[in-house]
């Protein structure tokens, strides 16, 4: 029960470009810029940008990942922890920008768990926060420099993030659960 598309390929594409427009103009430029993706779907949306910095501004930045996972009883249902599984960061984060890509934002304890992970590999210059979507509910003082969308939701809702990288097919779309 699909209750409404909130981006089709399009809207996704022209949101990632505003975004990486952001990040150039943000911070002056792309000369310190990395990015990190949130795997799974913060991966290929962290690609995409570094893409399209690189198109626009001529330099190529840094790519990284982290995987963290949130114990849950469901979906929706987090319980306080957020546990670092893997971390692929193969340049040095000190004195860099380090923008940190994720599909979804919610309850922002995935975000501070990859906070945590970034600076325990080392002292980057700022943390930066991309999301596609930030559907609300927060439940810690973590908010995103840069959204793809606005989505206030309520918590019964899902956010479904469909990349072609990882699901064949670019959209988001909304359902209740
Ligand atoms: P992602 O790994 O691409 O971010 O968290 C595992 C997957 O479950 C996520 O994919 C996300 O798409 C999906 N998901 C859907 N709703 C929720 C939710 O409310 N919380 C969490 N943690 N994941 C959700
Ligand atoms: P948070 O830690 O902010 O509660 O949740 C962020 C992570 O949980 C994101 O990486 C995202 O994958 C996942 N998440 C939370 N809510 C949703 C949702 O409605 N849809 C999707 N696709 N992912 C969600
Ligand atoms: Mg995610």
């Amino acid at each position: 029960n699909v209750k409404a598309q909130l981006l089709d390929n399009k809207g996704i594409d022209r949101a990632l470009k505003r975004i990486s427009h952001e990040v150039i103009e943000k911070n002056k430029g792309a000369a310190d810029i990395a990015l990190v993706g949130i795997k799974t779907r913060g991966v290929p949306l962290a690609a995409r940008i570094a893409g399209y910095i690189e198109q626009f501004e001529g330099v190529k930045v840094p790519v990284g990942m982290l995987d963290i996972t949130l114990y849950r009883d469901d979906l929706t249902e987090q319980s306080e922890q957020a546990s670092l599984n893997e971390t692929r960061v193969d340049f040095d984060v000190r004195n860099k920008i380090i923008v940190l890509v994720d599909d979804v934002l919610y309850t922002g304890r995935t975000v501070r768990a990859a906070l945590d992970a970034i600076i325990h590999i080392g002292r980057p210059r700022a943390i930066q926060l991309a999301v596609l979507v930030d559907r609300g509910h927060r439940e810690l003082p973590i908010r995103a420099d840069y959204v793809g969308k606005n989505v206030p939701t309520s918590k019964f809702e899902i956010v479904h993030v469909k990349l072609m990288e990882t699901d064949g097919e670019d959209r988001v779309i909304i359902t209740e659960k």
